[in-house]
Order: C-alpha cells, then sequence, then structure tokens
C-alpha cells in the first residue's frame, strides 16, 4: 500500500478517524468499536455453501441480458422507515480463532435448567437445557452435511430437564435427557456459543459485524488495484474488509465495459433489479430515471423504493464529462448519529415513522441499520397519520441540511477506469451537474450486489487468507 491508500485512523481521544492507516492495516488492526455505532446484522449462512461451490459458472449464467420496463418499480409508498434499525438475526457458523478449550467440570443447575461448564482456566459459562436439546449435534437430530436442524420445534420440549450431565473421556460434554435421547457436545463448539456478553462480542467481530469507522470530510478513500483484488485473496480481503468498515473504497486500473459484473464475480452473485444486471448511467432521451440525465443528483441512497435496498453498489467510469460530473459521499450513519446528538426528536421520527405497511422491527438495540433516501424518487403518497406529515418534512430537512454540510462531504472526481464500491445501506452519494456533450459522452456502469454474498466471500477469504481460524 502506497501513501496514496490511506484512510484516516482513529484518534485515541475521538472515535472517529482522524490519521491515516493503510488498507492493508484493517485487517489486523481492530480499534474498540464505537459504542453508539449503528450496524446491520443479517449474516448469511445459507449462502455460504452455495457461494463456496463453483461461484463464477453460477454467475455467469445470471448475467444474461433482460428486458427493462420503461418505468422501473416504484416508487412504491415510498419505504420503510428512514433509518432502519437492526432486527433478528439468522444464525452464523464462522470459526472463531480460540485456542483450544477443554472442560474441567459440568454440572447441571437443575432449578434454572441451565447446565454450567468450568474450563481448565476457571472460566464458567452457562447453556440453558431448552438451547441445549434444541442444539443437539446428533444425526437423528441434525443433518450435518447441511448443518441443518432436524428436529422439530413441535418435537422440542422447551421446560426439558436433564437425566444426567458429564465429561466424557475426550474431554465432550454428553447430556442424557429424560427420554434417554443423548446429545454429545465439543468443547470448543460450546466455547464458541457462550452466551455472555464477551463472547457474544466477540462471534460478532468475527462475522464481520458491527465494526464501522464513522468519517468525515477528512476521509481519505481506501483505494486498491483493480487487478489486484480480482487475483489476489489478500488484496480482495482487505477490499471487503474497508467496504464493511469504512463502507467506501476505490479500485484502480479497470479497463473496458463489463467489469462491474466480473467484480461482482468476484464475490458471488449480483443483485438483479429492474434496471437490469448491470446499468448504463448516462443522458438518455426520456430518461427513466433522474440519474439519465446530465442534472446533479443530491445526496441519495440508491432504490430505497424496493422493500429491501441493495446493499453495495459498484460504479466504473467509462468515460468522464468535460465539465462537472464530480462525485460526492458522506458517511449516513456519522450523520444519524449527529442528528440523534442534535435533534433526536427529528431523529426519533425518522426512524420510527412507518411509511408503508409493514410493522416496526422488533429492536432490541435500537442501532441503525440502514439509511433509505433518495428525494428524487421519494413518492407523493405519503402513507402517515396527517398530523405527521409536517413533523416528518421537519426531520428530514433537520437531516439533510447535516449531511449537506462542507465538512461531512467527500468529494471526489472519477476518472476513466475507476470503480468505487460503497455501502448502499450507509453512505450517501450525489453528482454534480455536467455538461454533456453528443461526442463525449459521460458513462457509467453500475452493478448492485446485496450485504448477505459480500459477507460470505468475506468470511471464506479469511479463511483462505488466514487459515480456518
Ligand atoms: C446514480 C448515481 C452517480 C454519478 O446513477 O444513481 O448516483 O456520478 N450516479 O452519475
Ligand atoms: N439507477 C437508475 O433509487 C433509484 O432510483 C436509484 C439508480 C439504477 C442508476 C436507481
Ligand atoms: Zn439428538
Ligand atoms: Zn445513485
Amino acid at each position: 500500500m502506497t501513501e496514496e491508500n490511506l484512510v484516516g485512523k482513529r484518534n485515541p481521544s475521538s472515535k472517529h478517524y482522524r490519521e491515516v492507516v493503510a488498507l492493508s492495516e484493517l485487517w489486523t488492526e481492530l480499534p474498540q468499536g464505537n459504542h453508539s455505532e449503528m450496524w446491520m446484522s443479517t449474516l448469511a449462512r445459507v449462502a455460504r455453501p452455495a457461494l463456496q461451490r463453483g461461484t463464477s459458472a453460477m454467475a455467469c449464467q445470471a448475467l444474461r441480458a433482460c428486458g427493462r420496463p420503461r418505468r422501473p418499480a416504484g416508487p412504491l409508498p415510498y419505504c420503510l422507515t428512514l433509518m432502519q434499525f437492526r432486527g433478528q438475526q439468522t444464525l452464523g457458523s464462522a470459526a472463531l480463532p480460540l485456542a483450544h478449550h477443554s472442560v474441567r467440570q459440568v454440572r447441571a443447575l437443575d432449578e434454572e435448567r441451565i447446565m454450567e461448564v468450568e474450563w481448565e482456566d476457571g472460566g464458567h459459562s452457562l447453556y440453558p437445557f431448552t438451547w441445549l436439546r434444541d442444539n443437539c449435534q446428533c444425526p437423528l437430530c441434525t443433518l450435518e452435511s447441511a448443518q441443518a436442524r432436524k428436529l422439530l420445534m413441535s418435537g422440542l420440549d422447551i421446560n426439558t430437564g436433564v437425566d444426567v450431565v458429564e465429561v466424557t473421556n475426550d474431554n465432550k460434554v454428553s447430556i442424557v435427557w429424560p427420554d434417554q435421547h443423548t446429545s454429545v457436545f465439543d468443547a470448543e463448539w460450546l466455547k464458541k456459543r457462550c452466551f455472555s456478553d464477551a463472547a457474544r462480542q466477540a462471534m460478532q467481530e468475527e462475522l464481520f459485524i458491527n465494526k464501522r469507522y464513522y468519517w468525515d470530510s477528512k476521509l481519505h478513500i481506501p483505494t486498491a488495484d483493480y487487478q489486484e483484488v480480482l487475483h489476489d485473496d489478500k488484496a480482495a480481503l482487505a477490499w471487503l474488509l474497508a467496504l464493511r468498515r469504512v463502507g467506501i473504497v476505490y479500485l484502480k486500473g479497470a479497463p473496458e465495459r463489463g467489469q462491474v459484473a466480473r467484480l461482482a464475480q468476484r464475490i458471488g452473485y449480483l443483485r438483479l433489479t429492474f434496471y437490469g444486471h448491470t446499468w448504463q448511467v448516462q443522458d438518455k432521451p426520456m430518461a427513466n430515471n433522474v440519474a439519465y440525465t446530465s442534472g446533479g443528483l443530491s445526496l441519495h441512497s440508491d432504490y430505497p423504493a424496493l422493500h429491501f435496498a441493495p446493499g453495495v453498489q459498484f460504479l466504473h467510469c467509462i468515460t468522464q464529462a468535460e465539465e462537472g460530473g464530480e462525485s460526492e459521499v458522506v458517511d449516513g450513519f456519522h450523520m444519524a448519529e449527529q442528528l440523534q446528538r442534535e435533534d433526536p426528536e427529528a431523529f426519533r421520527t425518522l426512524s420510527s415513522l412507518q411509511f408503508d405497511l409493514v410493522p416496526p422491527a422488533l429492536c432490541e438495540q435500537r442501532r441503525v441499520e440502514r439509511i433509505n433516501f433518495n428525494n428524487a424518487t421519494r413518492d407523493s403518497v405519503l402513507d402517515v397519520p396527517l398530523q405527521q406529515v409536517q413533523p416528518f418534512y421537519r426531520s428530514l430537512r433537520a437531516y439533510v441540511d447535516i449531511m449537506n454540510r462542507p465538512e461531512n462531504v467527500v468529494t471526489y472526481m472519477m476518472m476513466p477506469g475507476d470503480i468505487v464500491t460503497f455501502d448502499n445501506w450507509r453512505l450517501l452519494h450525489g453528482r454534480r451537474p455536467y455538461v454533456s456533450k453528443p461526442d463525449r459522452l459521460r458513462q457509467l456502469e453500475g452493478a448492485y450486489l446485496d450485504w448477505d454474498e459480500v459477507m460470505s466471500r468475506l468470511r471464506i477469504l479469511r479463511n483462505s487468507v488466514h487459515g480456518n481460524i
């Protein structure tokens, strides 16, 4: 990494990055998380086996062109809330970097219906009986090849006791249940699934959840070489880690059109939308989107009209305008944090008002997971009670005013061969107007991906670069 490939680094006295750190260091250096950090949570255990098997062939098949309707899918009655919070989490099975753990002893706390494990190092872990029975790894209860549960919910006694718990000769934990079914749990397997706050946090980090570095206009966008990312797993890992943590990475040296699809294949599947597998941003007659004019685009996320907006966006500059066309980005999560501090009422409105008929997500920890905002496609159907209309406008305006502050906006100019990759759930991006000339068309090629695929690839790359830790 050269001096150019730098991103503002966390200042010990501030939770935001100010100094500089190389992109490759983002893997090894793990500064403490920002406590008020806002995060998303979906893990892609189901996506993993599919991506591990011959991804590129399948992704290629998915790249057939398709007809494009004149007016793509929307706008729907706007979108859920402007800020969405973490909801339910799916199961994750990535390996944790743990030393070998052995069990000293186990005992059943029958009253609480909890099993207590005492580890050789003196630590203790607690596991509810119900959870243990639910997660029995025997072939009757689990289909090992799919890592899938065969035991039905209706067959689970959620008030079960135990007959016997003991440590086996090979240091596993064995449980005999009242119906004489036996479960045997591996020590490492149990340790990894400990319910303590520390273990849960370690697991979250391992699964690439909850590591975000907030930034402002001083950000130096992390930059990598396109060819290296395509061909070198280490470079690809550094790219995706920075994409996850910083939210934006610049790639240089991409040749002709077609590269965003190729880059998507490096990860897995790209996200097909009504705009096609990939799409061309250029000044078009009868434009079916404001992006397809030479006008400016105010800071926005792409496609919040969808119930599940694309998580990641790639934009490849094929040709740039002679005049204008500069790009802008802001860190939407950082802006949301500022709004929460400066105008809590507006923050509450934007993060709770329902614009659609979907019930509010059940959230234990309210952290912003996604920003949904595209002023151009925002619907005139505003499905909120009359008295909430004015508070909605006031709040949205407060958020937009914060994101437009010069100290928050990073401006850059894309040149042919550059690809910007960014978190479309977190960043808002824009474009300054440009002068459109028929003999010098400004052309960008774009594609979307979902975070599930990106995080699956992240885990696979981490395992191939660092071993199955
Ligand atoms: C878009 C967009 C950026 C640009 O097409 O949605 O944000 O620079 N384009 O044209
Ligand atoms: N396209 C047209 O929200 C939106 O309409 C974004 C952007 C695909 C570049 C769509
Ligand atoms: Zn079983
Ligand atoms: Zn856009």
